[in-house]
């Protein structure tokens, strides 16, 4: 068994905030399964993905995407997430879900469409003061289906000037992300495809404004540890959406797809200054469990990211450093391989222990009879979905 002694310490500082939606029901255009027991409001949400952190100690925080998460009282949301051990954490605006958005929303050549997507951001940020959230997290939908339905250099231009009316707003802790996707909902251009358009939109804000960067915004092949890498070099990268893809934006389980690139993604986070309480960069999941049990897939998920993370922490830098300045190109690669093929789930078991916590969580879940528990209880009401 590798002894993780020494790296428990950066173990202690691992935090990944969950989505709030990833415990609503969820599908793709063809279809929406319902799960038996999910949640009907945020306070629901918030109580399952307490159990997440129960039995993890990894996820202290939830993320919320409003109008989705929409209460009366936040600061009462916010007290039932303590209640549960758990804390309010990044707000997401929605600029993609109302008719009026169908040809853009902060980049609409209307100023009135223009102008309800601020006052929408305004809102979130309102509701970041109730809840005590630090980052507004903005994915825009904007974008177009045809060449030359509409001008792309007008919509930047309009992008940039409504992105500055919303950083004016935040307050001095607080922070804006900005996501970039390559394509979808729009098919043909997207207003903020990749993460140099966002990059230079957030740096155009002011030093509060940081990119967001999606493992499943990225064509195929993409060197995404590559962007981790300039990100940070840039001093701009503000949180990861971790989760993971085959094809498109699957939002599949992070990890499950291709292990390795989590695990080199995880490698440029340390390399760069990018790991720990102090670096800045948030590490969130944005997935939705369609066919799984959503308790045990957001489990699954930090765990999957636990794994790589301390594999990255094994990576040997002096003796890497020195095969780098050798030019030895097989010994660099293989120090690199070395940390990646060490199993290190046993020292986690151990790890856990230690600190308390089941050295299963997955088994600890499954026997802790909560999921029968939901499927008894909630019974009536509307289950929370997309739109809801
Ligand atoms: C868009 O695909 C996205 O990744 C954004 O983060 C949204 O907020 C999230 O999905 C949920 O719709
Ligand atoms: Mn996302």
């Amino acid at each position: 068994m590798t002894d993780l002694t020494p790296i428990a310490p950066l173990l202690d500082e691992q935090a990944i905030e969950l989505p709030s939606w990833a415990f609503g029901n969820s599908g793709t255009r063809f279809k929406v399964f319902a799960q038996p027991g999910v949640p009907r409001d945020p306070y629901e949400k918030i109580a399952d993905a307490a159990q997440v952190h129960r039995f993890t100690g990894l996820a202290p925080t939830v993320a919320l995407h409003i109008p989705w998460d929409k209460v009366d009282d936040y600061a009462d949301l916010a007290k039932h997430a303590e209640d549960h051990g758990v804390a309010l954490g990044t707000i997401n605006s929605n600029t993609f879900q109302d008719d009026d958005y169908k040809l853009g929303s902060v980049t609409h050549s209307d100023p009135r469409i223009r102008q309800k997507a601020i006052d929408h951001h305004y809102e979130c940020i309102d509701i970041m003061g109730a809840t005590g959230s630090r980052d507004l997290k903005i994915w825009l939908a904007d974008g177009s289906n045809y060449p030359g339905q509409d001008d792309m250099r007008g919509r930047q231009d309009r992008l940039a000037d409504s992105l500055q009316k919303i950083y004016d707003r935040i307050g001095p802790e607080q922070r804006l992300v900005l996501e970039y996707k390559f394509f979808e909902p729009a098919f043909y251009h997207t207003d903020v495809p990749d993460w140099g358009t966002s990059y230079v939109q957030v740096a155009a804000l002011g030093e509060r404004a940081m990119v967001c960067l999606d493992t499943g915004h990225h064509a195929p092949g993409t060197n995404i540890e590559f962007i981790v890498m300039q990100l940070l070099r840039l001093g701009r990268l503000g949180s990861f959406d971790f989760n993971s893809r085959f094809y498109a934006d699957d939002d599949l389980i992070v990890g499950a797809a291709d292990p390795f690139q989590l695990f080199r993604i995880l490698t440029e986070v340390v390399r760069g200054g990018g790991y720990g309480r102090d670096s800045g960069v948030a590490f969130m999941l944005d997935q939705c469990h369609n066919i799984e049990d959503k308790i045990p897939g957001q489990i699954r998920s930090v765990l999957n990211v636990q794994e790589m993370t301390a594999r990255a922490l094994l990576v040997d830098r002096e003796a890497l450093a020195a095969a780098q300045l050798a030019g030895d190109v097989l010994a660099a690669n293989g120090i690199l391989m070395d940390a990646f093929q060490t199993d290190v789930r046993p020292g986690l078991a151990a790890y856990r222990e230690a600190k308390g916590l089941p050295a299963d969580p997955m088994a600890a879940y499954a026997a802790s009879g909560y999921a029968a528990s939901i499927v008894e209880g909630r019974v009536g009401g509307a289950q929370a979905g997309w739109g809801a």
